[in-house]
């Protein structure tokens, strides 16, 4: 049965400086899913730090933090009927080596670090990350 979701989704620097944001945003639609809340803000070294302290071994870290705080990112709260998996597959592969054509690192990704999009890999992160870049709701 669909769950009613929200996920956490942000259209990273690349893109936004692509002016890529509004053909991103139409495809979101496209499948069903709501636009609950959109904000273009820079993000600090702080919040990047935390929002991808997983990853923080990786020999690409500094890269990642670096690429995260080259420019505004566009971060949104999006809703509907299974919103986590269905925006992980509208996204594509974290590698647009291998993200299929159609998802939107397929079709406008170039870079395993500059991937264009980010989006919640499960629910209980999508609480977090809404918590962490949109505060309580
Ligand atoms: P995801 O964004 O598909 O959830 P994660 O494994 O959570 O993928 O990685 C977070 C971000 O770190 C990726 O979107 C990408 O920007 C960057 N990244 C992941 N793997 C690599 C890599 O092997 N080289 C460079 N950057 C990477
Ligand atoms: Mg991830």
């Amino acid at each position: 049965m669909a769950n009613f979701e929200k996920t956490f989704i942000m259209i990273k620097p690349d893109a936004v400086r692509d002016r890529k944001s509004g053909l991103i945003i139409d495809r979101i639609e496209r499948c069903g899913l709501t636009i609950e809340r959109m904000e273009k803000c820079e993000l600090n070294t702080e919040l990047v730090e935390q929002h991808y302290a997983h990853l923080a071994d990786k020999p690409f870290f500094g890269d990642l933090v670096s690429f995260m705080t080259s420019g505004p990112v566009i971060k949104m709260i999006v809703s509907g009927l299974d919103a986590v998996a269905k925006m992980r597959t509208l996204m594509g592969a974290t590698n647009p080596l291998d993200a299929a054509p159609g998802t939107i690192r397929g079709d406008f990704a170039h870079d395993v670090n500059e991937n264009v999009i980010h989006g919640s890999d499960c629910l209980d992160n999508a609480q977090i990350e809404i918590e962490r870049f949109f505060g309580q709701a």
